[in-house]
């Protein structure tokens, strides 16, 4: 863990954290959700407005050079962070969901054929469920599911429907219910073998973990800003530079152009062929300084904090007789998120009860309805934890669940 004068000034660069709720001190355990935004991400995007502000890629003017210079910078501050090749291979998005779209209708409508495969898990986020299932639809494809066990992982036992038709792979690195930590490299090597290529949905992985898409050799991987210290409205699609080459735009119109004619146009260069219209400039450069603040602390050191967190969570909370709490027991192989249901009490009331005590968690399915099919349950509560959390935030949870259980009078 972290220890407690890091803890406290790190806490010191979040300003909302020193307000309270309820008249209560604020615990933000919502962090799967989205996250709290330091000061240097704040002044970051300040500065932008207030000094340099101007649309990119089209003025020669010193505004939109210094713009454009400030831009382009923060993709490199992302093919360094995710280790990948070249810029070419980073495009902005507006978060993880619309990451995970281009790659359906920009390289799905090219290279999906009727009769593939497509293989998901039943733990997928919706934003890595829906647009396979469209997409399976429209082109007369099989989508595919790899189970998930009692324990909250992925049944390997289903890694053999990834065979010789399956065209695509789209897996979630951490469950952002289970908090499974699936192994997405190897399930890359057991595709690859195969022909095909891999999705990885990094959402809940990438603010919490090393994650080097070189290692992984995964071909896409999706994540958003929000989830990672940064603003809302900005995330990353990172692929291979060789698959990009080979599929259409998916947003078409201006910025995305090379040479544009009555009835025929060509395409911009890697990356910008993806990024049609003004691009969220704001936002690349708040990602680019939440990044700086994410490495100066250390992506190991984060994992490793999260990891004692969970671990002292799941120990603390298993006293609390009612408590079902989902995924794997091991903190090994589990990211900090836990969720659970407390007697027969709905999610959502634990959640407004732990609100009245300052603890902010969320309730309900997540966005993941299958996890709730395969768990038989319409909802659960779920606290996520981030580099700002402490043992004391994990105190004030077991207090408000004490609390919820006196309230509702269990035992
Ligand atoms: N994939 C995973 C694994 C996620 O957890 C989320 C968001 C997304 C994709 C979509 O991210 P977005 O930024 O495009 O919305 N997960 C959650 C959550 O667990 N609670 O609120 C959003």
């Amino acid at each position: 863990m972290l220890d407690k004068q890091r803890i406290q000034i790190i806490k010191k660069d979040f300003p909302i954290l020193n307000r309270e709720v309820n008249e209560k001190k604020l615990v933000y355990l919502d962090n799967a959700a989205t996250t709290q935004k330091p000061i240097q991400v704040i002044e970051a995007i300040r500065k932008y407005y207030e000094y340099y502000n101007a649309n990119v890629h089209r003025g020669v003017y010193t505004l939109a050079e210094e713009a454009t210079a400030a831009y382009e910078e923060s993709r490199k501050e992302i093919v360094d962070f995710i280790n990948a090749n070249s810029y070419e291979e980073i495009i902005f998005v507006r978060n993880a969901t619309e990451a995970i779209n281009l790659v359906a209708y920009a390289w799905g409508r090219k290279f999906i054929k009727e009769g593939d495969k497509i293989v998901v898990s039943q733990m997928e986020h919706h934003s890595n469920l829906i647009p396979w299932q469209i997409l399976s639809r429209e082109k007369k494809a099989k989508l595919e599911f790899i189970g998930i066990t009692e324990e909250g992982k992925l049944n390997e036992e289903d890694f053999n429907k990834i065979d010789k038709k399956t065209k695509l792979v789209a897996i979630t690195h951490v469950s952002n219910v289970l908090g499974t930590i699936n192994r997405v490299e190897e399930i890359t090597k057991i595709a690859h073998e195969l022909g095909a290529l891999v999705l990885v949905d990094g959402a809940q992985s990438v603010p919490h973990m090393p994650v080097d898409v070189k290692k992984i050799d995964c071909d896409f991987l999706a994540f958003s800003g929000h989830k990672m210290l940064g603003p809302m409205g900005i995330g990353v699609l990172f692929a291979k530079r060789e698959i990009l080459e080979e599929m259409p735009p998916f947003l078409t119109g201006g910025e995305m152009i090379k040479n544009v004619d009555f009835y025929e146009s060509t395409w911009n260069d890697l990356p910008w062929k993806y990024e049609a219209g003004t691009p969220n400039v704001e936002g690349a450069i708040g990602l680019a300084e939440a990044i700086r603040y994410l490495k100066n602390i250390g992506m190991e050191n984060i994992r490793a904090h999260e990891k004692a967190l969970v671990k002292l969570a799941l120990s603390k909370l298993s006293d609390i007789k009612g408590l079902v709490i989902y995924g794997p027991k091991d903190p090994e192989i589990r990211g900090g998120v836990i969720s659970f249901n407390l007697g027969n009490i709905h999610a959502h009331d634990v959640a407004s009860i732990l609100d009245q005590e300052g603890v902010q968690i969320r309730a309900g399915h997540h966005c993941a309805k299958l996890v709730m099919k395969k768990f038989n349950v319409p909802a659960m509560a779920r606290a996520s934890f981030y580099l700002y959390n402490d043992e004391e935030d994990i105190d004030a949870l077991y207090s408000a669940l004490n609390v919820t259980k006196k309230v509702f009078g269990l035992d």
